[in-house]
């Protein structure tokens, strides 16, 4: 069976891993999900995620890439390719998160991967990140502005902020989250299951 696949990209250390771990326990019980994470040296955030997640671990695959992380998921898209076909062949998922190394601003995803992806930026990295574009903020299916807990102590304007992700997205949907605001992570949920 083929699974339906969510991209998560964004810069390094902005919540993707934490988004993935906090949708999946949200959705566990009403989809079969599976997990591949990319670190380029390590496992890391696999092992994360087979500790902290109540699914299967071997549903929860690490892939090493060795190299640039966009690399991976755009143009030799082949290690998470063999990663997916081999969890859709063992366990046919519904759903397959697919985590990117952190990288910088210009990542995206290749189609031929995945069906979908977010793109994770964190107000600790500027309140500007928006109006600095990128074209994976400006491309990806939805964008996601997470740690929103923290812009009081960052001096960074949500408001602003959320002015500037507009202009930007244009017509394209954003979401402002914190891990600490299980509700604000509803509306990711939401959006999933519209595309599901
Ligand atoms: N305060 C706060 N911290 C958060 C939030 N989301 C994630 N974090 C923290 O940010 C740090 C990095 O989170 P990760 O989920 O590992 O980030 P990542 O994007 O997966 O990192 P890489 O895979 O290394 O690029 C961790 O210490 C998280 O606990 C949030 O909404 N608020
Ligand atoms: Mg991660």
């Amino acid at each position: 069976m083929r699974a339906i696949k969510i991209g998560i990209a964004g810069p390094v250390g902005s919540g993707k891993t934490t988004i993935v771990e906090q949708l999946t326990n949200l959705l566990k019980d009403r989809y079969k999900i599976a997990i591949v994470t990319n670190d380029i040296y390590t496992k890391e955030d696999a092992i994360y995620l087979q500790k902290h997640l109540q699914i299967p671990s071997e549903m929860i695959v690490g892939v090493e890439t060795g190299g640039c992380p966009h690399t991976a998921i755009r143009d030799d898209i082949s290690m998470n390719k063999k990663a997916c076909e081999e969890l859709e062949a063992k366990f046919a998922p519904q759903i397959i998160f697919v985590e990117s190394g952190g990288d910088n601003l210009s990542t995206t995803f290749s189609y031929e991967l995945i069906d979908f992806y977010m793109y994770v930026i964190d107000v600790a990295q500027g309140g500007d990140i928006p109006r600095k574009k990128g074209a994976g903020l400006l491309l990806c299916d939805l964008l996601i502005v997470n740690k929103t807990d923290l812009a009081q102590y960052v001096d960074v304007d949500l408001a602003l902020m959320q002015n500037d992700v507009q202009v930007a997205r244009k017509n394209k949907p954003f979401i402002f989250v914190s891990k600490k605001d299980i509700s604000s992570l509803e509306k990711i949920i939401e959006w999933l299951v519209a595309i599901l």
